[in-house]
């Protein structure tokens, strides 16, 4: 039997991201399953580095209930960050380049010395230099932002730009604190850490271990985004954006059109 076409996958969901055009899932009607899935994403990255885009990252998804129930996708997931993705602390955005944005905020960890694959992490502050509150801007190539596992997994988990804000040193306890998103000022979203597996810290063992199972290594140097808190919020022109970490302090950026 001949496989779903992992190559002519890529491409299509490269160019509707390039374009800002939406596509209809295709998972089902191409038989894509996860391992081919991470198969396009893996394509869909290379696609990337061909035109310069350098790999500085890791994000998970769906690590909170708040998320998973959104979407409608229970499995935790992860995709990959390049350098283009990176919007300066502070920056802004324009939103002409998405589809149908939305914001989320996150927790990110700057990665120093990892485990040997199949190893556990050891001591938290061995594997994590600095931490950062974070915004991830999540743009779903498949129209009205609906997509199976297989589905997302392929598009790179809906990756599409994210901002951290000011690094500080690993402090005692990330388990429990509070997670602030504010649109224009206002509340857009309110948690505390503890909806990311319990822990972020848990979402570190979770993409060592999920990634490696398809060949990909975490680096020394690396931002990894542990997974939204909350729901995302719909990312709509001439916003301010802002999250908010309790202990670790705000992130922000703009949106223009
Ligand atoms: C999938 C990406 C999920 C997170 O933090 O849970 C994600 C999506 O919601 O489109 O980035
Ligand atoms: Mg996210």
């Amino acid at each position: 039997m001949i496989g779903p076409d992992i190559a002519g996958i890529a491409q299509t969901l490269g160019a509707a991201a390039d374009n800002a055009s939406p596509i209809p899932q295709l998972a089902a009607e191409t038989g894509l399953d996860v391992d081919a899935a991470y198969a396009v994403q893996a394509a869909l990255l290379q696609r990337r580095l061909d035109r310069g885009e350098r790999l500085v990252g890791l994000k998970m998804g769906l690590t909170s209930k708040a998320k998973m129930a959104q979407v409608g996708v229970d499995e935790v997931i992860w995709g990959q960050l390049t350098d283009v993705m990176r919007v300066p602390d502070g920056g802004s955005v324009d939103v002409a380049a998405f589809i149908h944005p939305r914001v989320e905020p996150e927790v990110a960890f700057l990665l120093d010395r990892l485990p040997e694959p199949g190893e556990p992490v050891g001591d938290f502050t061995d594997a994590v230099r600095a931490v950062a509150p974070a915004i991830e801007l999540i743009d779903s190539r498949y129209a009205n932002f609906t997509f199976s596992l297989p589905d997302v997994i392929a598009d790179n988990t809906s990756a599409a730009a994210f901002v951290i804000g000011p690094w500080s040193p690993v402090p005692n306890g990330l388990d429990n604190l509070g997670v602030l998103l504010e649109i224009d000022g206002r509340v857009a979203q309110v948690g505390s850490t503890a909806a990311i597996l319990g822990d972020p810290r848990r979402a570190l063992d979770e993409g060592i271990r999920l990634a490696g199972r398809h060949g990909v290594r975490l680096r020394s140097g690396w931002v990894f985004l542990a997974g939204a808190a909350t729901a995302a919020v719909p990312l709509r022109a001439g916003a301010h954006v802002r999250a908010t970490v309790e202990k670790l302090g705000t992130v922000s950026f703009r949106s223009v059109s």
